[in-house]
């Protein structure tokens, strides 16, 4: 078993009572007409014959077996669907086509998990309308893939067309993705070439059979032409033939427009762009004194004709801002709220300050009122030891769902205000950078593939329980072996927290070097991005610091405010802290951050034993490299842990 087949790993049912009323349901099946017919058919003869050794018979009439059937409850809206079993057996009801694509991945996994199919009675729809994998692959590379060269094979497009493409997107659509951003936000603008269009618009075409829609990250510049272009992009050049990106400037304007009318005349659902401007040397409105709004709005309005949608970044940290970089989005994009276009929506990363291993929440979500925001969420583990450390980050993600901004009081969640729950939100929508690549399993560690599984299933449905997730990741990937279950989730549940204990305690910022985000980089961080010295450590940040606890909603701005009140996960985001200060747990800071360090080698020594404990249920390939990744996390957590050992050490 290569990994290769992710979550869709199809095994035979072994319970022989369970595989009879399998059987006994699944043999026949009506389909409902809808358009995604063909890959539904085409999943359940795959799935029962390797599960039940059946090949399903479709039929038109009958009345038994599974029933696929359009209902007039609009309530479920493009994507929801209703699972219900009763004597006559299953029925599968949705209003819209793709409520049939998503209900059948259900019913597959109900046998995939062994589930009873008595008294069935599910409705899903999904909370968030967009779910979409941002993938930031160049022609070729991956910045920040640590599972191989980027899926998406450029020189063989459009003639040429991997299988892996349509693996691809049945994988995204079992767990609910509908949007696929293919190329990296520092944006090639080749992509905009015809011929890359080109090549784009055969992918368009498979994913769209799953329900999936294509999106593309757009380069400010790329209407320049290349001799005009600014030194930031010299890398590239535009692919335009203007002296200026200038958002005022009608020729700007209208290159866009064209642009947009001939992306859609490829690409008809062509969903839109999303746009890095403004930050890290990316060109962007402000090159030519206008606002990001000013930007946004443009690129919106050549894309509203065709109901496409512009995904505008807040990752910006402008130095004239504010001396505090965590301070800076807030304070850039907070006085543009209601001066976007209705098709703009913003995109904020979790944290403010950049896909650390912990952060308290961005304080813009709650804050905007009038203009819709999206979550961008990390995947891939650029913070959190690559694709080489086992680091389940469902509880990470649960974290900042669950964070209370408490914008509209108490119990208004992160989770309820994308879903708009607490403020109206016209576009809902979350966004994950992909850890994908061209490696065999795609995601380089076999338990990566958790992270884009929990990643689908929690845009879906935010408030999903954890052990859900998990344990339904953990049967359909490995088996539904009891021993199996309870020691692989036992395995990852506290591998995030033991991650930030041991390489980024307390939100105290970046740990780790500047080059690469993977080896341990403190004395490069430490005092350039946070304080540390004899007597304390941490960043104040406090109504007397720099004051970053005010761009939270009461009580938080209080409660972060206080020392001896802020939730210690976030201590030393918050406050100069010092080291003989008292925690919870008795200790002083010193003894417990010191203490805690080794929990990194500990978690991995642990789970060296737990995993051994799974050998002969784990098919031997997987075992091995499992093994292998988990051999080589122990030797680089511990060479972190003698780095930080090292420098915490000079101060005391
Ligand atoms: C940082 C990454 C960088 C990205 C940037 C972004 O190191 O590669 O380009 O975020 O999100 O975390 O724009």
């Amino acid at each position: 078993d290569t990994g290769y087949q992710l979550w869709l790993n199809y095994k035979p049912v072994l319970d022989t009572r369970l595989k009879r009323t399998y059987v006994q349901h699944y043999s026949q099946i009506r389909l409902s007409g809808s358009r995604y017919d063909e890959v539904i058919a085409d999943e359940l003869k795959r799935s029962l014959k390797a599960m039940l050794t059946i090949t399903p018979e479709f039929v038109h009439n009958e009345k038994k077996g599974i029933q696929m059937s359009f209902c007039a409850d609009k309530s479920l809206g493009q994507e929801g669907y209703i699972i219900r079993s009763g004597k006559k057996g299953i029925t599968l009801q949705a209003y819209s086509d793709a409520g049939f694509l998503y209900g059948t991945f259900h019913l597959i996994r109900l046998i995939q998990c062994e589930y009873s199919l008595e008294h069935l009675n599910i409705r899903e729809t999904p909370a968030l309308d967009s779910r979409q994998l941002n993938h930031w692959d160049d022609l070729g590379t991956i910045e920040r893939g640590y599972a191989g060269r980027s899926l998406w094979k450029w020189n063989d497009l459009p003639g040429k067309i991997d299988p892996r493409y349509t693996d691809y997107a049945r994988a995204n659509a079992s767990i609910g993705i509908n949007g696929v951003i293919l190329n990296n936000v520092n944006a090639d603008p080749r992509f905009l070439r015809r011929d890359y269009l080109e090549k784009i618009a055969v992918l368009a075409q498979i994913f769209r059979k799953y329900n999936i829609r294509v999106y593309l990250a757009a380069n400010f510049g790329a209407p320049m032409k290349p001799s005009a272009t600014p030194d930031v992009m010299r890398q590239w050049g535009g692919v335009g033939n203007l002296n200026t990106a200038d958002p005022r400037n009608p020729e700007v304007q209208k290159w866009w427009k064209t642009k947009a009318d001939e992306i859609y005349s490829l690409i008809p659902d062509f969903g839109g762009f999303v746009v890095k401007a403004n930050s890290e040397g990316m060109p962007g409105p402000q090159d030519y004194g206008c606002t990001h709004a000013d930007g946004a709005n443009m690129l919106a309005r050549a894309l509203k004709p065709h109901g496409g949608i512009v995904m505008w970044r807040t990752f910006v940290y402008n130095p004239e801002i504010d001396k505090d970089r965590i301070k800076r989005s807030y304070k850039e994009f907070l006085p543009l709220d209601g001066m976007f276009d209705d098709n703009v929506i913003l995109q904020t990363k979790n944290g403010a300050l950049d896909f650390q291993p912990s952060e308290p929440a961005q304080p813009l979500f709650g804050s905007m009122t009038r203009t819709p925001l999206m979550a961008e969420l990390q995947i891939t583990q650029e913070y959190l030891g690559h694709s080489t450390y086992l680091v389940y980050l469902l509880p990470m993600w649960r974290e900042f769902l669950d964070f209370d901004t408490h914008c509209k009081g108490a119990g208004s969640t992160i989770a309820k205000i994308l879903t708009g729950e607490v403020i109206p939100q016209s576009y809902r929508a979350i966004a994950g950078v992909a850890n994908t690549g061209d490696s065999h399993n795609w995601t380089g560690h076999h338990f990566a593939q958790a992270n884009w599984f929990a990643f689908g299933r929690l845009a879906w449905n935010p408030k999903l329980e954890t052990h859900k997730i998990t344990s339904e990741w953990i049967k359909s990937t490995w088996n539904c072996d009891k021993q199996t279950l309870k020691v692989v989730e036992q395995m990852m549940m506290p591998t995030w927290k033991s991650f930030v204990c041991s390489h980024a305690p307390y939100s105290i910022g970046f740990t780790v070097q500047v080059k690469g985000h993977y080896l341990a980089g403190f004395e490069i961080r430490a005092n350039k991005e946070w304080k540390i010295d004899n007597e304390s450590i941490g960043n104040d940040r406090t109504i007397t610091g720099s004051d970053y606890v005010s761009q939270y909603f009461e009580p938080n701005r209080s409660l972060f405010n206080d020392i001896n009140q802020c939730p210690e996960l976030y201590l030393l985001c918050f406050h100069r802290t010092p080291w003989n200060h008292k925690m919870k747990s008795g200790l002083t800071l010193r003894e417990e951050l010191i203490a805690n360090l080794k929990q990194g080698i500990e978690q991995v020594d642990r789970n060296i034993e737990l995993w051994k404990s799974l050998r002969g249920k784990i098919d031997e390939r997987r075992f091995g490299e499992v093994m292998e990744s988990l051999a080589t996390e122990k030797k680089d957590t511990q060479a972190f842990y003698d780095s930080a050992i090292h420098f915490f050490n000079l101060y005391k």
